[in-house]
């Protein structure tokens, strides 16, 4: 019942902190493109493979916003639809099956829905089979407006490879729904080609494969690079639509696309053991934010997918009324830096804890002792309270104002 939620409103009242005042609003009325780009990891960016950059554009243009460097994914079986389940609910995705699949029932007060109370059309754009991750259903839960699916891009033969639509293309038509669209807007894109198995045309391979021990890995750095070539295309021409002065793009990558299977290989490319240390910052995946008001620089905080949503609504101050949110403002000059994994483990200021051992963040190095143990506990604790609120379909009860109510002057004492 309604009283479930009481734990979990005292644990985030407990770890809230105040977004960063200074960014507050910065983006007020202005459109949201969001630009999910598959299977990209941080390591990819400044990198090249025989003295060519993977991702000669994005490494320029992360030096006109904000740029993160220590965000991570936090995504489970549920893959992209999990990093879409985080971004909009700022809820963890489940350990095993996938929410989309599973809760698709539950009630949600996401992202879509909030804005959409604020004047805000939202829009999501994937040229896959609207079916895939139930994404036809789930989307009508977390308020979406409209979801463009493949059956509404143009799709050909000539202009798919591998799992659909090649990027360009899926970019060049979502640039032209979104120019037709009622604004303020809140659209979400999603990319496909840089899939594994990561295959491309032979004229889409604008650099030459890698040749470490793993064929995956090989073809990823050129689908990578087919897959910046798209983006430069369209970020170009955003940039001369009347949409760029009234809009702020957030470009984020979903999860991995290369697997510990592939550990070694990476090995041979990084010119280093991937250990577990390793193989942990290795899920960092970039994160990149533009438009005006958000000031170009590097940000080193350590955050996840999770804090997409605080971050957003507080550069477009909506206030937002749910109050069951894991995330935080990844602006926040105080915030806690830590980011908590589906299986437990975490990143924070210091450390990395993974599967009960502990290193030094910066370093790598091990660090022996307890110095670990406070963020494994706060990491089962924070899962298992996220975990409660969608097994038990907790966000039905956010009406009962007399809980909100309560954590409003709990707050008030403090
Ligand atoms: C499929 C696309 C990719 O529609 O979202 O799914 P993934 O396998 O990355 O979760």
């Amino acid at each position: 019942d309604s009283n479930e939620l009481v734990p979990v409103l005292n644990y985030l009242n407990e770890k809230e902190t105040e977004p960063n005042s200074e960014m507050t609003g910065v983006a007020e009325g202005k459109n949201v493109i969001l630009l999910s780009l598959e299977s990209t990891q941080t390591f990819v960016v400044d990198n090249t493979l025989n003295g060519e950059e993977l991702t000669p554009y994005f490494n320029d243009l992360k030096e006109e916003g904000a740029y993160f460097s220590n965000f991570y994914h936090q995504v489970k079986q549920g893959r992209t639809s999990d990093s879409e389940f985080l971004l909009d609910n700022s809820l963890y995705g489940l350990n095993r099956g996938a929410a989309f699949f599973t809760h698709s029932g539950n009630e949600y007060e996401a992202t879509p829905e909030v804005l959409g109370e604020k004047g805000y059309t939202s829009s999501t754009m994937h040229a896959n089979d609207e079916t895939f991750w139930n994404r036809n259903v789930m989307y009508e839960s977390l308020g979406y407006d409209e979801y463009y699916s493949k059956k509404d891009f143009d799709v050909t033969e000539e202009k798919s490879y591998g799992w659909g639509y090649l990027d360009e293309y899926f970019f060049s038509d979502a640039l032209e729904k979104m120019e037709q669209m009622e604004q303020p807007f809140y659209n979400k894109m999603i990319t496909l080609t840089n899939h594994h198995p990561f295959t491309l045309p032979e004229d889409k391979k604008f650099i030459k494969e890698g040749d470490t021990s793993s064929t995956t890995l090989n073809r990823y750095f050129q689908t990578i690079r087919y897959q910046d070539e798209a983006l430069k295309q369209f970020v170009e021409k955003f940039k001369k639509s009347d949409l760029y002065e009234d809009t702020i793009l957030v470009i984020y990558g979903d999860h991995f696309g290369i697997s510990e299977n592939h550990q070694q290989a990476m090995g041979e490319y990084l010119d280093k053991d991937i250990n577990a240390y390793e193989q942990f910052q290795l899920q960092r995946v970039p994160l990149l934010m533009i438009g005006e008001g958000i000031e170009p620089k590097e940000h080193d905080t350590v955050g996840g997918q999770i804090d997409l949503r605080p971050t957003i609504m507080n550069l477009l101050g909506v206030e937002d009324e749910n109050p069951i949110q894991f995330g935080q403002d990844l602006f926040s000059k105080d915030r806690r830096e830590m980011m908590i994994t589906r299986d437990g483990d975490f990143a924070n200021e210091e450390y990395v804890g993974v599967k009960g051992s502990c290193f030094d963040r910066e370093t790598g190095e091990k660090v022996e002792g307890e110095a670990c143990a406070s963020g494994f506990k706060e990491a089962e604790e924070e899962l298992a309270l996220s975990d409660s609120v969608v097994y038990g379909d907790l966000l039905r009860y956010l009406d009962q104002t007399e809980l909100i109510e309560e954590k409003d002057s709990s707050e008030q004492q403090e």
